[in-house]
């Protein structure tokens, strides 16, 4: 929508709220992961499989031994940041950190549900919660991701439940996706083309309509959200089409100890032609940015 018709639905008050059902679409089912499919013989699944399928999330209780998680707490110490690194993909210069989120027991188990190996690109480092409201993750990529995607939430120590912990809403991942052509179609040229160190600046402004678009979508159909009030070692994975948030927390500056990993299906992300296997043949994203 340009500025000028923006203005003009203000003036003749025709600016209604932007609905849930107009920034998402049901995907064509064919492009889907098996466990995505609606019909399917759930005898054979795994229990993680079944949660998946049910929840959009498997919890995993003590999945972290310590030693795996140790090297990495370590380092991440060293850096006196709340907010952890500003690349998105520190992984590429901390050694530590790419061991831990490439871990073979948690990428076998990636595989698992996804159907395919998966290739790690995204990591979030902070200490704290991200405040980031309520959203899927899958618009925030391109249109052939298709829930070919998952997101890991380790806790690298206990997690209080007033540092505002990820928070879901199950079975979210059954709804229709948000689209980024969709969420896009609502904003101006220049809020679309915004870009500072190479990211995008759409996904943050166009919060203000996506937010309260999904709160009225659970409100509307009743649903109840979770908090993952995690001990040290347990994981969380959770569907790239699952309704989540970082939640706000009750006491502002608590430490959230926390490492969040995004991964996608290794054959669905062509844009991403830089790739790189670690000595366990793990696959990550190679991007040139560099350690800040
Ligand atoms: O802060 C959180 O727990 C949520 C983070 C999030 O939305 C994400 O990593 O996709
Ligand atoms: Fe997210």
């Amino acid at each position: 929508m340009s500025y000028v018709q923006r203005l003009l639905s203000l003036f003749t008050g025709s600016a209604r709220p932007i609905t849930f059902a107009a920034l998402s679409e049901n995907p064509d089912p064919k492009l889907l992961p098996r466990l995505d499919q609606r019909k399917l013989d759930e005898s054979a699944l795994s229990p993680e499989q079944r949660a998946w399928r049910r929840d959009g999330v498997v919890i995993l209780p003590k999945f972290l031994p310590d030693d795996v998680a140790a090297p990495y707490i370590a380092r991440r110490r060293l850096l006196d940041r709340p907010g952890g690194w500003g690349s998105p993909v520190p992984y590429l210069q901390v050694p530590e950190l790419k061991a831990l989120c490439l871990w073979p027991p948690l990428m076998r188990m990636l595989e698992h549900l996804i159907g395919e190996a998966m290739l790690l690109h995204l990591t979030l480092t902070g200490w704290v919660s991200t405040e980031r409201d309520w959203h899927q993750d899958d618009y925030l990529n391109p249109p052939h991701v298709n829930s070919w995607y998952a997101a890991v939430w380790m806790a690298l120590d206990d997690i209080d439940p007033a540092s505002g912990p990820f928070e879901y809403v199950p079975g979210s991942h059954r709804w229709p996706l948000l689209r980024g052509e969709k969420v896009r179609s609502f904003l101006t040229e220049e809020e679309i083309s915004g870009r500072e160190h190479g990211i995008s600046h759409w996904p943050k402004l166009s919060e203000r309509f996506v937010t309260p678009a999904v709160a009225a979508e659970i409100k509307r159909r009743g649903v109840t959200s979770r908090e993952f009030i995690a001990r040290k070692g347990d994981v969380l994975i959770w569907h790239g089409r699952l309704m989540h948030r970082g939640s706000i927390p009750t006491r502002p500056g608590l430490e959230r100890c926390a490492l969040i990993a995004h991964y996608s299906g290794i054959n669905h992300r062509s844009d991403m032609p830089g790739r790189e296997r670690d000595e366990n043949g793990q696959a990550y994203a190679v991007f040139d940015i560099p350690l800040h």
